[in-house]
């Protein structure tokens, strides 16, 4: 095929220019890139994604739930809201020995990052500081360290920072015109502002979302637009599939088609080419097939180990051998 006949059935819609990660996105712009042929679609993510990275190289991070279940929060998708009837047990905090037992592991298991989770609207003080010990010990062992414990004052990101975090995850999980619908306990400007107080004690942002939740593809430009136009972007994005926990809201929400997975990480890729992308919940459900069209679309990280908070992840040893039959390599 020639060149012109390439571009005759693909025209770019307009763009940033890749070398300018921090232009602004409209909507319409990243509707245009989930309209373009698959191939074409697939063609410009991988151009975007080698630009910043190096295709095939892959960030690992453990994910660790330190507090579960018996959150205060109502979200849609969440087994750990205390308002859906999901029958989780409810964990206290975890104890400093075991958390670093689980880091240790995750060390060994060659993961570069440890993530801990807690389902917190807020941190209580007394929390905030246990959760800054385990940061300073975590780091000792020579990891990377993610917390994502709900909304932060500008005070308590400052101390997170003080203590060596190099990421928060806060998720805006969906576009800003489906928020309410999701979750009514609080706001899309919650979620942003506490963001700004990570961004501004000088951490790094992790925020992503999550699709499958019955949102159309418009919905799912609408996310990507709001998570680039961040200034700004996030370093990590998260791209969540839903896992539809039985006793949710969400529990019997359609899955969405595993190719409009794939597209809505390319666009990501796209949108935000220097942020690392995450293949993130999920996983477990789907084929060693599905996840290579993942990466080939520009996801270079995931969430490795035998679980994510509440349910289970994709199995280690299986990534490994995906990781050598498509020359991935960790970082
Ligand atoms: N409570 C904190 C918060 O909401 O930021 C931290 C924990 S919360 C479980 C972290 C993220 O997990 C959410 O923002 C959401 O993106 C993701 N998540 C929760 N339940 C999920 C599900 N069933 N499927 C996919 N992602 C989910
Ligand atoms: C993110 O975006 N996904 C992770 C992490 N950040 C905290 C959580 C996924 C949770 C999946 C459902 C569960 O295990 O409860
Ligand atoms: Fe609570 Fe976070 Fe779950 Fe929402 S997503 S219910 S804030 S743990």
């Amino acid at each position: 095929m020639t060149t012109e006949s390439t571009v005759a059935f693909s025209p770019r819609p307009p763009q940033p220019a890749p070398e300018n990660p921090n232009a602004r996105w409209s909507v319409a712009a990243i509707e245009a890139l989930f309209a373009l042929p698959f191939m074409d679609l697939m063609f410009r993510a991988q151009e975007a994604h080698r630009v910043h990275f190096k295709a095939g190289e892959v960030q690992r991070s453990t994910l660790l739930s330190i507090k579960t279940g018996g959150c205060s929060e109502d979200c849609g998708y969440c087994s750990q809201s205390a308002r859906h009837g999901t029958g989780l047990v409810r964990e206290a905090l975890m104890p400093l020995d075991k958390v670093l037992e689980h880091a240790r592991a995750a060390k060994e298991s060659g993961s570069s990052r440890f993530c801990m989770g807690a389902a917190w609207r807020s941190p209580k003080e007394k929390d905030l500081a246990a959760v800054i010990e385990m940061v300073s010990e975590v780091k000792k062992l020579g990891l990377e360290t993610c917390v994502t414990l709900g909304m932060l004052d500008a005070e308590q990101a400052r101390q997170l920072a003080d203590a060596g975090l190099d990421y928060y995850n806060h998720n805006i999980d969906t576009a800003p015109e489906n928020y309410g619908k999701v979750i009514t306990t609080h706001t899309l400007q919650d979620r942003l502002d506490t963001i700004e107080k990570v961004r501004e004690a000088g951490i790094n942002v992790c925020s992503g979302g999550i699709v499958g939740m019955g949102e159309n593809q418009a919905g799912r430009a609408s996310l990507i637009a709001a998570l680039a136009n961040m200034e700004p972007p996030p370093e990590s994005v998260p791209i969540n599939k839903l896992i539809a926990f039985p006793g949710t809201p969400l529990a019997d929400a359609d899955a969405i088609d595993p190719f409009d997975f794939v597209r809505t990480i390319a666009v990501a890729r796209i949108a935000m080419p220097a942020s690392f992308v995450r293949l993130s919940a999920g996983r477990e459900q789907m084929s060693d097939e599905l996840q290579a069209l993942c990466f080939m679309a520009g996801a270079n990280s995931i969430f490795y180990g035998e679980r994510l908070l509440t349910t289970g992840n994709a199995d280690a040893d299986g990534d490994m051998r995906l990781f050598a039959r498509l020359n991935l390599v960790s970082i």
